[in-house]
């Protein structure tokens, strides 16, 4: 069975809502990133970069355990490993992998930021105007986007799954949904998927 290392963080819930879509039988261990599980040396053993998520698939390729950190590898790995979420055509494939990059190197760390520059009780305007201005770009393009799709990469994937629940946190960075009609749509159907309803919901407190 995967052994998922995951919080309750919008990187965490991406896996955890991947494994549900796939139906891929997984264990949860709750990394508790607050008190400094993630410091641990049985945790860097698997995570150096002292980050969650983080897995260990038993039965990796050549049947070997296999570890992987970092979510967009693990969302690429499970898609790669289900055949699920993860299109054959090549063209159709890099579009899934470019949103899921804009995701990666745009959407969580741009978001990630606004929302620790928000929730910072000594208050910097300087970056909180920064990463506020740059996470509205951001939604302006995927409000772009999501007005020509339904998915972000066509049929949902991999991609839309990363982009979710960055998109939950919306109130951390102080975006109201209601100026993204598009995003607003498609973040309301995606919440109706049961998988995604059930991956949300890890870890169990
Ligand atoms: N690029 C990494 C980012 C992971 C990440 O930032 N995880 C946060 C929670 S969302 C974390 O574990 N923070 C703990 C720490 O920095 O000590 C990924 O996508 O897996």
């Amino acid at each position: 069975m995967i052994q998922l290392y995951t919080w309750g963080t919008p990187n965490g819930k991406k896996v955890s809502i991947m494994l549900e879509e796939i139906a891929m039988p997984y264990e949860v261990h709750a990394i508790n990133i607050g008190q400094g599980d993630q410091m641990k040396p049985e945790y860097l053993a698997i995570n150096p970069n002292n980050k969650i998520p983080a897995i260990i698939d038993p039965e990796g390729p050549g049947g070997k355990p296999f570890k992987l950190f970092e979510s967009g590898a693990i969302l690429m790995y499970l898609a790669e490993k289900s055949g699920k979420f993860w299109p054959v055509d090549l063209a159709e494939r890099y579009t899934v992998i470019q949103w899921l990059m804009f995701q990666m190197g745009g959407v969580g760390p741009m978001f990630g930021q606004a929302n620790y520059f928000y929730r910072l009780e000594e208050k910097v305007p300087y970056a909180i105007e920064r990463f506020y201005k740059e996470a509205v770009r951001l939604y302006n393009v995927l409000n772009q986007q999501l007005g020509e799709s339904e998915y972000l990469a066509g049929a949902y994937s991999i991609a839309d799954i990363a982009t979710y629940p960055w998109v939950w946190r919306h109130e951390g960075h102080h975006v109201n949904l209601g100026d993204f009609p598009n995003v607003k749509r498609w973040y309301e159907q995606i919440s109706q998927r049961p998988a995604v309803k059930r991956g949300m919901e890890i870890p169990k407190r």
